[in-house]
């Protein structure tokens, strides 16, 4: 038999990471490999959406098979990883990060990383370069990757090739109108219906010697929902902090619609490094700031004036 090979994502996959996931093995699959693509742990919202409204009902639930080799999309190191990935059997990594030391930690495999808005464009690029055709699934998930990375093309991250790469599947496949409208609604009335597990998306950085967490939350209607539950929000950093020994936490917010970050945090030393290097001011723990940041724009900005 051929190679056995799994595609996956890190665990607890946002929608790009699912959709790579699944249109690449589907890729693969055309070309004749052994290729399953496999979603270790829960979806985000936004795909568990797409998911559920187009009726995907073959995505793969943490395979438990043994696999030959692996291919990592949307990932590039071994952090969140799913277990069963042997780096040293990583034949492959598709991702679009600024930071990476991929070649040491995965040193067979190839691998292209990119600084664009979506790991998904990379993908779409291969299907564009090759014969094989789209399936409707593949096309409309990584149609709302591309939306969702790029958080509506308001990010500086976005590229042209992303822009492409949309319109091209929109050109492939149906899609529906206000498809992206809707996505963000569904993630908007997940993080309002959850917000305690909206909030778990927290990413743990080392400056100096101070340990902090930050937290991500892209949604509509940001500022109405920070008004109303601002206690709530500081409740649970406070929380985070307890729980994994954290010296400051921040809930770093996107408002998905108007394009403005919502920066949330109690902690004195983090306001005043925010404050210095976005020239933002605080008020009840809360500063805004027009136009959008992404949290991995964020943490180098903080490394620049918190070194020490
Ligand atoms: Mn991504």
């Amino acid at each position: 038999m051929s190679t056995s090979i799994l595609v996956t994502a890190k665990i607890n996959p946002d929608l790009d990471g699912v959709a790579c996931t699944y249109a690449y093995s589907h890729f693969l699959r055309m070309q004749g490999k052994n290729a399953t693509g496999g979603v270790f742990g829960q979806m985000h919202a936004e795909a568990a959406y797409l998911v559920d409204r187009f009726g995907i009902d073959d995505i793969v639930h943490d395979p438990a098979a043994p696999f030959d080799s692996f291919i990592l999309v949307d990932a590039s190191d071994m952090a969140g990883m799913p277990v069963v990935i042997r780096p040293e059997a990583v034949m492959e990594v598709i991702d679009h990060r600024e930071v990476h030391s991929a070649d040491k930690l995965f040193p067979n495999a190839e691998i292209q990383i990119e600084q664009i808005g979506s790991a998904a464009t990379l993908i779409v690029e291969r299907y564009r370069s090759s014969q094989h055709p789209i399936d409707p699934h593949s096309a409309i998930l990584l149609y709302g990757a591309i939306y969702s990375n790029t958080l509506n093309f308001q990010v500086s991250i976005a590229t042209e090739r992303d822009r492409i790469a949309a319109d091209w599947l929109q050109s492939q496949t149906a899609i529906p109108a206000h498809l992206i409208d809707d996505m963000f609604a569904a993630k908007t009335r997940f993080a309002s219906e959850h917000l305690q597990d909206a909030l778990l998306d927290t990413k743990q950085v080392t400056i100096g010697k101070y340990k902090m967490g930050i937290a991500q939350l892209e949604i509509l209607d940001l500022q109405q929902l920070v008004d109303v539950r601002i206690n709530e929000i500081l409740t649970e950093l406070e929380h985070m902090k307890k729980e994994h020994r954290l010296d400051m936490v921040l809930l770093t917010a996107v408002d998905l619609g108007n394009g403005f970050n919502l920066f949330i945090t109690s902690d004195s030393q983090m306001q005043a490094a925010l404050s210095k290097v976005l020239h933002i001011d605080f008020e009840n723990n809360t500063a805004k700031k027009t136009g959008v940041l992404l949290r991995k724009q964020l943490v180098p900005l903080l490394r620049s004036v918190m070194k020490n």
